[in-house]
């Protein structure tokens, strides 16, 4: 097997979020947020849990970045909980929260790993959402306010930010399909909620350089590879319906091409979406444009979808097709989309670079007799993906860097803790922590800096 190697100063990390590992719902001033209200709320999480103590990564982030060490991560992007920090949204900041990400920050420094910090995964200040959340204009500017406050706390040490993690699941999952917190079913809101968190990290770019001198900014976005095994036109529109739904609608404004044309008329037609924009206000799509220096890129896997039979512009998932073998998640693993993805932004968008800023699978495998992970799946998903991101940099893709989806298992959101997305196993009941294989092999893959193909 031919060993690939990646750049020198190529950035190996692994990533987590604050609601997802923290616990600690209501430590230390913390204010609720969504993610507190959806979950403690009955019927709307699959195994009827909470992120109330999660992987209690807030007293055992000791522990968990000596784990990272362990493995040679180079890098860990985490997030922050705005409701630490500013527990009514907007207003008073809460000093033990910056404190908490504070420490945090120093001992990844003096572990010598680089801190990528994410402000928003999802969880709003529950006052805020009462004060409309995202689809009122007034969360964008909240936004930058704790923006403010979080980068003149940490800016000295942080210089990595991420405004946003996956602005389709805030907007779309969240608001019209509804999985996600606070689980409305509202074409016009998560249109405005797109614009709005898209408004709120053009905002927020000149906020973190200021405050954060000689930082790198940007903003992740989740891409599906879209496809079709149709041989209809229909099919194909279908996909392009998809792809313009899930992709274009956020990567085009931020690279100064506003919201897709196409998509605007279709969900215009199908009478999703009040072509007057009323949420678009002068100067907002030159501020979404705001320069950047890299794209944050979280992909997992492919979808085959086909037209739908009657009128209904919502192209139908096309499940019989999806023969290639399936995470737990039920996801295709398709290592070829994450080439065409980077290929596509690279060559379409040209981002000053990319990183690669979530990839990773979830698999049940746990401890054997011995206490020992053996989760070969996973090894073999990384390996092929990382495969595939060697071949993206052999084209020419300015991809600086990769984190894995997820340095623990953890709370996957609706589908609660069902779902392991770990490279190191946790015992939710002791919360013991185990690396599986893979967070064995990933070590092997840092310290060669390369991947046997
Ligand atoms: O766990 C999530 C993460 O919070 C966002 N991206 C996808 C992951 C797996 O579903």
């Amino acid at each position: 097997m031919a060993i690939q190697s990646f750049p020198a100063g190529f950035l190996w990390g692994s990533a987590t979020a604050s609601f997802q590992v923290e616990g600690a719902w209501a430590e230390d001033g913390k204010g609720e947020s969504i993610w507190d209200r959806f979950t403690h709320t009955p019927g709307k999480i699959e195994d009827a849990s909470t992120g109330d103590v999660a992987c209690d990564h807030y007293h055992r982030w000791p522990e968990d970045i000596a784990l990272m060490q362990s493995l040679g991560l180079q890098a860990y992007r985490f997030s922050i909980a705005w409701p630490r920090i500013l527990p009514d949204g907007v207003g008073a900041v809460n000093p033990r929260g910056l404190d908490f990400y504070s420490r945090l920050v120093d001992g990844l420094l003096e572990a010598g790993i680089i801190p990528f910090a994410t402000l928003y995964h999802w969880d709003l200040p529950q006052a805020q959402q009462d004060r409309g959340g995202w689809p009122a204009r007034v969360t964008a500017e909240a936004f930058v306010e704790y923006a403010d406050v979080v980068s003149r706390h940490l800016g000295d040490r942080v210089k990595h930010w991420i405004t946003h993690n996956e602005p389709w699941c805030v907007a779309f999952l969240s608001h019209q399909i509804g999985a996600h917190a606070p689980g409305w079913q509202d074409w016009g809101a998560a249109f405005a909620t797109a614009h709005h968190v898209l408004l709120s990290h053009g905002w927020a770019v000149p906020v973190l350089r200021r405050n954060s001198p000689g930082s790198e900014v940007g903003i992740t976005l989740n891409f599906e590879a879209a496809e079709t095994v149709g041989r209809r036109p229909a099919d194909r529109t279908a996909v392009n319906w998809f792809d313009g739904y899930f992709n274009r609608w956020f990567v085009q404004p931020l690279y100064g091409r506003r919201y897709p044309a196409d998509m605007v008329a279709a969900f215009t037609d199908a009478g999703l979406l009040d072509p007057a924009m009323p949420f678009v206000q002068p100067g907002d799509f030159d501020a979404i444009a705001v320069p950047t220096d890299f794209l944050g890129v979280n992909y997992y896997k492919r979808s085959l979808f086909v037209a739908a039979a009657d009128d209904n512009p919502m192209p139908v998932e096309d499940t019989a097709n999806a023969t290639l073998p399936h995470t737990d998640m039920n996801w295709e693993i398709y290592p070829e989309g994450l080439y065409n993805l980077l290929c596509r932004l690279h060559f379409e968008y040209r981002p000053g670079k990319l990183y690669v800023t979530e990839n990773g699978a979830s698999y049940k495998d746990g401890p054997d007799a011995d206490g020992v992970v053996h989760d070969q799946r996973r090894i073999d998903y990384l390996r092929s993906h990382f495969v595939a991101a060697h071949r993206a940099l052999a084209a020419g893709v300015p991809l600086a860097g990769y984190f894995v989806w997820s340095l623990l298992d953890n709370f996957e959101w609706a589908r609660g803790y069902l779902q392991r997305f770990g490279i190191i196993w946790v015992d939710y009941a002791t919360q013991q922590r185990i690396p599986k294989d893979s967070a064995r092999w990933l070590k092997g893959v840092i310290a060669a800096n390369g991947v046997e193909e």
